[in-house]
């Protein structure tokens, strides 16, 4: 049997802008949680006595490896050196290897992957062999399909693991630059297991044979939402396990609290108090949606709107906290919807919101607009996240919220 840990994308060292009213002791507790999870990693590889430890790319948030974070993968190989465990790890598009790059030196238990796609061997504690095929990023961008260069199944090995930061076809188009693969690809070499690397949300893409995504270590922003770790796999000839371990100290959520119930702020307050004290996790950075009775007053509507109510409803230290990185309000509709354009025109309104939400579709509905002062100079495009984030406000006002900007 071959027992290992498969980690990825852990962007040590991630610079989590934006969180600025964080008190200093959790925003700090932010900025290590890449170097928690890394730790909590390497705890978990020791406990439970794993054959090696895979990280398959985007160890590093940058190319510029930060000596910090260069420092604390040091330390933690170090740990796994001293248990004996061995570490392969191959760079990606986040922390390519740059020319003339002058970096840390790592233990004698980590094998890094060259440009060029090797597979090393590596002999597990019960004396089987296992072939590891991979390769690292030496530029941002790799157009090329690597994976018609992996060699086949090496059958003198008992196990043949591959190793690959890249997008898997079928994905969002914008990650083709990254080393593309087809399922079909990869079936075709006859491995026992895929280590994927690049995509943060963990998946599976198919059991026979295992392919997953471990996702990354630590979510970095609201897109990045739920428990976050690696992937613990064991092989052995009749049987495969594979096992998600959460190993991110904070985790990030979008969540959407009814409160329609609550007919004034008194109420209002409670009831937001109590859905966040059920939340069970130990430090959560929320986006909160909170959906409102229409029969609030609009003074009402305005103090939710407020930092401090925000600031009131958030609660802790860097041990244990509810951070609320942002509070959108919205009206619940009571009314049997006759008026609104959704429940009218469903398809033709679906089919508007969708093209605005695309970029193509969003210039063309702004061009006028963008394209006149002052919009017109040097206006950068919106990001798909922001795009997105507008778009939904704006159906909030169309649909529910007129009244929301009241006195405002
Ligand atoms: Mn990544």
């Amino acid at each position: 049997m071959v027992k290992f840990i498969h980690a990825a994308d852990l962007h040590l060292d991630s610079p989590f802008k934006g969180l600025t009213d964080l008190s200093a002791d959790i925003l700090q507790q932010v900025k290590d949680s890449t170097f928690i999870s890394l730790e909590a990693i390497v705890s978990q590889a020791i406990e439970q006595s794993v054959d090696f430890v895979l990280f398959s790319g985007d160890i590093y948030d940058l190319e510029d490896r930060s000596i910090k974070a260069q420092l604390m993968f040091q330390k933690q190989m170090e740990r796994l050196n001293d248990a004996a465990i061995s570490a392969f790890v191959i760079h990606g598009n986040h922390d390519f290897v740059a020319k003339k790059a002058d970096h840390l030196s790592l233990p004698g238990n980590v094998k890094v992957f060259s440009e060029q796609i090797e597979t090393l061997y590596i002999e597990t504690k019960s004396n089987e062999t296992v072939a590891v095929s991979g390769f690292s990023y030496y530029k941002k961008w790799i157009e090329e399909r690597k994976i018609q260069a992996y060699p086949v199944k090496d059958k003198k090995s008992d196990y043949h693991v591959g190793m690959l930061h890249g997008y898997a076809e079928g994905q969002q188009n914008v990650h083709a630059r990254y080393a593309p693969f087809s399922l079909s690809e990869l079936r075709e070499k006859n491995y026992d297991y895929w280590a994927l690397g690049h995509i943060h949300a963990r998946q599976q893409l198919t059991d026979n044979p295992p392919v997953y995504y471990s996702g990354n270590t630590q979510g970095r922003h609201r897109n990045e939402t739920g428990e976050k770790g690696v992937l613990l796999v064991s092989l052995s000839p009749t049987d495969k396990e594979v096992s998600f371990i959460p190993t991110a100290p904070i985790i990030w959520e979008n969540l959407r609290l009814d409160v329609s119930q609550a007919k004034n702020l008194e109420e209002t307050l409670k009831l937001t108090r109590d859905k966040l004290d059920m939340i069970q996790f130990k430090r959560v950075i929320i986006h909160l949606t909170l959906e409102v009775s229409d029969e609030l007053p609009s003074r009402t509507l305005d103090k939710l709107k407020q930092k401090e109510f925000r600031d009131i409803l958030q609660s802790g230290d860097a041990n244990q906290f509810v951070y609320l990185s942002r509070i959108k309000v919205t009206i619940r509709k009571a009314s049997d919807g006759s008026n609104s354009l959704s429940e009218m025109y469903p398809d033709g309104w679906r089919k508007a919101v969708d093209t605005l939400k695309s970029k193509e579709g969003f210039k063309d509905v702004t061009k006028e607009l963008l394209q006149a002062p002052p919009f017109s100079d040097g206006l950068d495009e919106p990001t798909e996240d922001y795009l997105s984030e507008l778009v939904d406000d704006a159906v909030e006002l169309i649909e529910y919220d007129i009244s929301l900007n009241e006195g405002v």
